[in-house]
């Protein structure tokens, strides 16, 4: 599927986003947001907006001796393959402080910054089971053939 988004991406230029999903949650909490993202060589994500949320951070999970905490970066390289954001993986775009309830089956729109493309909005799906969702809508990448 990412080699599909891929091919896409290059023959149009600009970024292709798939499988875009966010946790429900109530307003004041934080949420997190998953895509898959594929994108010509050297394009980078660099920030993201939401009017749901006072801001969005590029969150990346560090586990270190048994604690885990989550530090903000600063941007995301898409590598050649795409870069997967997902559900129990260590990155994900975390939804600071929601001005309003993100209810389940109601989608959202976050907008993706990308330094060589600009911004693009993108429709988010809601959902309670972030990963549920991801494994019934989003195929795994196929691994590369054996040398
Ligand atoms: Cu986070």
């Amino acid at each position: 599927m990412l080699g599909v988004l891929l091919s896409l991406a290059l023959a149009q230029g600009a970024p292709e986003i798939s499988a875009p999903v966010a946790v429900a949650a109530p307003a004041g909490a934080d949420s997190a947001a998953y895509a898959a993202i594929a994108a010509p060589p050297g394009e980078r994500l660099t920030g993201a907006s939401c009017t749901c949320a006072a801001r969005v951070e590029l969150h990346r999970i560090v586990r270190a001796d048994g604690d885990i905490s989550m530090l903000v970066d600063p941007a995301w390289d898409i590598p050649a393959a795409g870069l997967e954001i997902r559900p129990g993986s260590d990155l994900h775009l975390m939804l600071m402080d929601l001005r309003h309830p993100l209810a389940e089956g109601a989608p959202v729109e976050i907008v993706l910054r990308f330094e060589k493309a600009g911004e693009i909005r993108v429709r988010f799906h809601v959902t309670r089971d972030s990963r549920g969702w991801w494994a019934a809508n989003v195929r795994p990448a196929r691994p590369a053939p054996a040398p």
